[in-house]
């Protein structure tokens, strides 16, 4: 059913893309971000394994397990035409974001994929709710999770508290930005998981188990994990798991930004996990904090765009940025280290060159 290639098939267009080094992971340049949404072309793409080739004509989603008392399977045409189609827009953003950012912080290199501060982008997703799909399993009175499982090589697997699985804005998507999703971003149907980190938005579904004990795999016990002092292991993983992303931003600048002594408008965006993002914060060297203006529609969910005006003094500067989201939290001055570099969640200090 797939034919495995090296790496991925989209074209990997220079300039909009940051280069992991890795052969599989592209993030989207902050400085070519554009508008709300991310254009197909530059959305980030976080894979394990090659890209598959799958074909939908044979396809088949199939849903099972002992909290499932009915087997079912779904082919593509049963999403496109037997349940109502839902779209939303959401950011997807891989706990890992900013990875080289964290290391720096901490004054060490992390393992595992080097990101900038490119692992994060925002569609409009169009697929069916995963509770629709669950109906006609019959779900038993003791399930407690679901758990998506991928056709590509790593056979990627990673379960759902039922509440999380069944919630309006879960999703088996099919089109991103009102094409059919892209090989490279899980054609033909991938999981959405709003709010949640990237690694729970499984690509290349291929079945769905719902079960009445919780499960262990590697993307809850070893992968995706919070290991670390601050960070008390509270089952069989190597720590907990991550569930919900925390509060980042990120200026729309190359990094170190190069600035001209002029009257400009600094733009960026803001992200809150499943929270709402209500206020973005700036400091300019040692200067006071100041609120930037948000310019759309906040949602949980999905980032905000914030911007203010600056007219900078010729020389080195430090741009400071910190968001808020609607639970009354703020992002930390610091980030409390953990072994794989995960959820940096800082003050973002931005370096700005102006001459
Ligand atoms: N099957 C499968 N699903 C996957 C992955 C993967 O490697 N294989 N990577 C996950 C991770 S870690 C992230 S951050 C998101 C990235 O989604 P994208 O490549 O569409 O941006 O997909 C998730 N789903
Ligand atoms: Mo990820």
């Amino acid at each position: 059913m797939a034919i495995d290639r090296p790496g991925v098939i989209k074209p990997i267009p220079n300039g909009l893309m940051e280069d992991t080094g890795s052969g599989l992971d592209y993030g989207t340049r902050p400085d070519s971000m554009l508008g709300d949404i991310t254009p197909v072309d530059r959305f980030f793409i976080r894979s394990h394994a090659p890209t598959p080739v799958i074909d939908a004509k044979n396809w088949a989603l199939s849903i099972d397990g002992d909290g499932a008392r009915r087997q079912v399977s779904y082919t593509y045409e049963d999403l496109r035409r037997r349940f109502p189609l839902r779209s939303m827009v959401r950011t997807i953003e891989c706990a890992g974001n900013r990875r080289v950012l964290l290391g720096e912080e901490l004054g060490q290199t992390f393992e595992g994929t080097q990101w900038g501060r490119g692992a994060i982008s925002t569609a409009e997703w169009t697929g069916v709710r995963l509770r629709d799909l669950l109906e006609a399993a019959d779900v038993t009175s003791g399930a407690c999770e679901v758990m998506a499982e991928s056709l590509d090589a790593i056979r990627a697997r990673r379960p759902l508290p039922l509440a999380k699985a069944c919630a309006d804005d879960t999703i088996v998507a099919i089109a991103m930005n009102g094409e059919p999703l892209l090989p490279d971003h899980g054609y033909p149907a991938r999981l959405l998981v709003s709010g949640w980190l990237g690694a729970a938005s499984i690509k290349w579904l291929g079945r769905i188990e719902v079960s009445e004990h919780p499960l262990h795999v590697p993307w809850n016990t070893e992968d995706y994990v919070l290991i670390g002092p601050e960070h008390p292991a509270d089952g069989p993983g190597r720590g907990p798991a991550i569930t919900a992303l925390g509060i980042s931003t990120l200026v729309e600048l190359s990094w170190p930004a190069r600035l001209r002594p002029e009257p400009q408008m600094i733009r960026g965006r803001a992200f809150a996990g499943e929270n709402r993002v209500s206020e973005v914060q700036y400091r300019i060297d040692e200067g006071i904090w100041h609120s930037a203006e948000i310019t759309s529609a906040s949602s949980p969910g999905v980032w905000a765009r914030w911007q203010f005006p600056w007219n900078p003094e010729p020389g080195e500067h430090l741009l400071r940025v910190r968001a808020s989201d609607d639970r009354g939290r703020m992002q930390p001055e610091s980030t409390p280290w953990n072994e794989l570099g995960y959820m940096h969640e800082s003050v973002l200090a931005h370096p700005v060159h102006v001459a």
